[in-house]
């Protein structure tokens, strides 16, 4: 009997330990949920300074004011915090509502976590740097034909402008024919078109088998990738999430695009900087977006629509081998 008392006894303390408040395990949630969009811990900068080693560099009742009220601390031209701002890119960090119980917990884990990682010296510097754009064969063949048809356009139009100088007699009838003609001869140019091109659309069908499935959640200012459904703000920190998102080239992956707080945008740019496929990020909703991503290389994320004032620097990388 006692042999088993033993080591259930030991079992009910060992789980009793850590559920009890563990502020750097209970900041480390808080993180996850409120911070990380902006912050890393020895990541390197993001749209906030990486925190590494941050309670050395700041006295702790700076830290604990600025992180329950940065937009009063900068308000107040508090000298340390309007340098951050100007320097990061004049985006005020938002004031989320913490009491100060939930800072002391968070800078807990900021201290933890700071200790058990080395700095980001070797860390590649965020965000990536991409190589100058180049028009690809679309790109620049689609532009030619957009240039030629614009000037066709403004060609027509100076002509019927000129004309009205010299007014005349219209034959109603015979205009009313000229315009059945051009009407029929763009039907059947934008029917045919359509039926050529619409194969070649980059979306798979709704019944294919993706080789992977990958869930997206948006949020101001990034994007957050795991293979289980976030839904909602409260699952980050305890659903694993993918830090470095990789992908077989040639393999079909299905995205399943939602986001967590405002209307977002998920635009995916192949290698060469080309926009492959998009589809909205929206809360409440979960979209499907299928693409195969043949070649291999450096994809980007970006957002494609304007969140708030991050949104410039709201991107995510996609390595695909
Ligand atoms: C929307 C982006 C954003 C979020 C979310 C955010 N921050 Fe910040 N944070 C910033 C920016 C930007 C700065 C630089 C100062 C400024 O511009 O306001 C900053 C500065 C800081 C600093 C000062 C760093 C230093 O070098 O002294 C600390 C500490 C900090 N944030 C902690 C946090 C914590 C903890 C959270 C989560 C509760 C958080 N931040 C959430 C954007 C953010
Ligand atoms: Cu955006």
């Amino acid at each position: 009997m006692r042999s088993l008392l033993m080591p259930a006894l030991i079992f009910t303390l060992a789980l009793a330990g850590p559920a009890r408040a563990d502020p750097a395990a209970e900041g480390k949630v808080l993180f996850e949920q409120k911070c990380a969009s902006c912050h890393t811990i020895g990541g390197g900068d993001r749209i906030g300074p990486d925190l590494h080693g941050v309670a050395e560099r700041r006295p702790q009742e700076w830290l604990l004011r600025f992180v329950t009220e940065p937009d009063k601390m900068i308000a107040a031209k508090d000298e340390v915090a309007v340098r951050l701002y100007e320097k990061y890119n004049r985006i005020i960090m938002p004031n989320l509502g913490l009491a100060e119980n939930d800072a002391r917990a968070l800078l807990a884990h900021i201290q933890a976590a700071s200790s058990a990682t080395p700095p980001a010296a070797a860390a590649p510097p965020t965000p990536l740097r991409m190589p100058r754009p180049q028009l690809i064969a679309p790109q620049s063949t689609i532009l030619v034909a957009f240039l030629a048809l614009a000037a066709v356009i403004i060609a027509v139009f100076a002509w019927v402008a000129l004309s009205t100088r010299s007014p005349a007699e219209v034959d109603v009838k015979k205009a009313y024919g000229v315009r059945k003609i051009f009407f029929v001869t763009a039907s059947v140019v934008l029917v045919a078109l359509l039926i050529a091109t619409l194969p070649r659309a980059p979306y798979a069908g709704a019944d294919v088998k993706p080789d992977r499935i990958v869930h997206v959640a948006a949020r101001q200012f990034d994007f957050v990738f795991s293979d289980e459904p976030i839904v909602s703000a409260s699952d980050l920190g305890r659903v694993p999430t993918i830090q470095r998102l990789e992908l077989k080239a040639g393999a079909l992956v299905e995205f399943r695009v939602t986001a967590l707080d405002v209307n977002h945008g998920f635009g995916l740019y192949g290698p060469q900087r080309q926009l492959l496929a998009q589809t909205q990020a929206m809360p409440g909703y979960v979209n499907r977006l299928v693409v195969r991503l043949a070649e291999p290389g450096q994809y980007k994320v970006f957002c494609l629509e304007y969140c708030a004032a991050g949104h410039h620097l709201m991107q995510s990388g996609v390595t695909v081998n």
